[in-house]
């Protein structure tokens, strides 16, 4: 039906926006940006926490003007799905209301709760079961942080909005893989786990699926976005590398991929988890994909550090834009300073250029106080992160790529997609920079019936709706698709 139209909630620890996607197995997907807003973590009642309430109105705020767009088009909006960050989530009580603002992953709180949870649980128990890998903020040395959780259920972020729409309380799959209490082979709560840590059974709302009806609009809802009460909110990859992976234009061959945004998300799509004790000490995650797939990865450091130092530098009053400094950085000669872009010594915010400086000078090198130098250094240190993260992937399973696909924000980095081809010897592609709100938007159109298939029918839609980069060793050119 040429009428039918998606909406995306697509939250990143950066920036959101409220898209609507229109699909057709002919054109593929195709996505109209209708809000954009910030985000960022903000201090607040002595933590770093996110302004749910602020987001909340955002989120509102863009289905307002989605419904005000479909009308005026003449277009339904089937259903909406939402996506964010991983990990965190919102306390609700029984009346509904959140007890307090949600704290980030970037808080330090749940980094002294690691060694409780571990005395309880050994790593390598929680391992071979959850597959997940070590994060000190993994969801449950948060909630091992949290003072009070009488009366009170944990709803993932994704899963929270979800709920302040429909007024249904769900746990969404693909982000339940990222709480530590999630079995990766049952695909269910690993209630011995909530036990052996004395939380409640039904701390987490019910499994949902991607693909499956959350619930209607509330009536509230309705009235502040004029949206209609056939439209439904529908359960997505929530978790937004989930979606992004979902939406990897690859093709047959054996694929990588790098989520590039906050956090760069570096790996290869499974059937199965991998739970052994290699894969446990080389930090490998066994997240789960839509349709049952394993996202088998780790957290590269990401463009966090790069806009931190943005950030740093604006605070100074210099604001050269990113295109430009990215420009001066690619002038500068290869094999400068390099950092482990994953220690959590950068996981806080504040000071970037400092603490990156203080690293360099840790390894024996010198770091030029110039944003290009710096910028330079950065993007050096996560393609060299992107290589050894691909070797290990491929070493831990058995498998060999031959491609790697990089989606998101940093998509459109050509520095960092140029380093990466360079750094892996492999091929890049680049694009979609939206490959999050792609996927969400192609596990409702499957779920309407507008599309059929798996994830390779799905993924062709992409790669027929998307121009894509293709970077070798010597630069790159446009090779295939339309221009979005
Ligand atoms: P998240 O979902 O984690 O908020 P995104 O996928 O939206 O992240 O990616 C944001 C990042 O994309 C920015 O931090 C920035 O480094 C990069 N980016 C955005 N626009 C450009 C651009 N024009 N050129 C290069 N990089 C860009
Ligand atoms: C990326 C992401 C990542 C998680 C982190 C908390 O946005 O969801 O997959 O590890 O945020």
């Amino acid at each position: 039906d040429q009428n039918t139209v998606f909406a995306a909630i697509d939250i990143g620890a950066s920036s959101g926006r409220v898209m609507l996607g229109r699909v057709s197995a002919a054109s593929g997907v195709s996505l109209e940006t209708i809000h954009r807003f910030p985000n960022g973590v903000v201090e607040l009642d002595g933590g770093l926490r996110w302004d749910f309430d602020a987001l909340f109105a955002e989120v509102l705020k863009g289905l307002a003007a989605a419904a005000a767009v479909a009308r005026g088009n003449g277009e339904r909006i089937v259903s909406i799905g939402i996506d964010t960050w991983a990990v965190d989530y919102g306390l609700v009580n029984d009346a509904g209301d959140l007890t307090s603002v949600p704290f980030s992953y970037r808080d330090e709180r749940s980094r002294a709760t690691v060694q409780r949870v571990h005395s309880a649980i050994s790593p390598e128990t929680l391992y071979a079961t959850t597959g997940l890998q070590f994060l000190q903020f993994n969801t449950l040395y948060q909630l091992a942080a949290e003072p009070d959780l009488d009366g009170v259920q944990a709803l993932l972020i994704p899963d929270l909005i979800a709920f302040l729409l429909t007024g249904e309380r769900r746990t969404e799959a693909t982000n339940a893989s990222t709480t530590g209490l999630f079995d990766a082979v049952a695909g269910e709560w690993a209630t011995e786990f909530l036990d052996a840590l004395g939380l409640p059974r039904n701390i987490f709302p019910e499994l949902i699926q991607p693909g499956e009806t959350v619930g209607t609009l509330l009536p509230s809802v309705l009235e502040q976005t004029g949206l209609s009460a056939d439209t439904t909110v529908v359960a997505v990859g929530s978790h937004d590398t989930a979606s992004a992976v979902a939406a990897v234009p690859a093709g047959l061959e054996d694929f990588a991929y790098i989520s590039s945004g906050t956090w760069s998300l570096v790996g290869v799509e499974l059937d199965r988890p991998v739970l052994t004790e290699a894969s446990r000490k080389a930090n490998f995650t066994n997240e789960r994909g839509v349709d049952g797939t394993i996202r088998y990865l780790r957290n590269v450091g990401g463009l966090w550090l790069l806009s931190e130092c943005q950030r740093a530098w604006a605070a100074e009053g210099y604001t050269q834009a990113l295109p430009a400094l990215l420009e001066s950085a690619a002038a500068l000669p290869a094999g400068g300073p390099q950092i482990n872009a994953d220690d959590p010594a950068f996981t806080a915010p504040d000071n970037m250029p400092d603490r990156i400086r203080a690293a360099v000078r840790n390894t024996g090198a010198v770091l030029p106080d110039r944003p290009a130098a710096v910028v330079r250094c950065i993007m050096d240190s996560l393609a060299a992160g992107y290589a050894r993260t691909l070797a290990d992937a491929e070493r831990l399973t058995g498998r060999s790529t031959s491609v790697v696909h990089i989606v998101g924000g940093g998509s459109q980095n050509r520095l960092l997609c140029q380093l990466t081809a360079d750094a892996t010897g492999k091929p890049v592609i680049a694009g979609p920079v939206e490959a999050t709100a792609q996927g969400n938007v192609l596990m409702q159109a499957r779920a309407a019936g507008v599309v059929a298939g798996g994830l390779a029918e799905l993924r062709a839609l992409i790669v027929a709706g998307t121009s894509l980069e293709r970077y070798e060793f010597s630069g790159a050119r446009v090779v295939s698709g339309v221009s979005s």
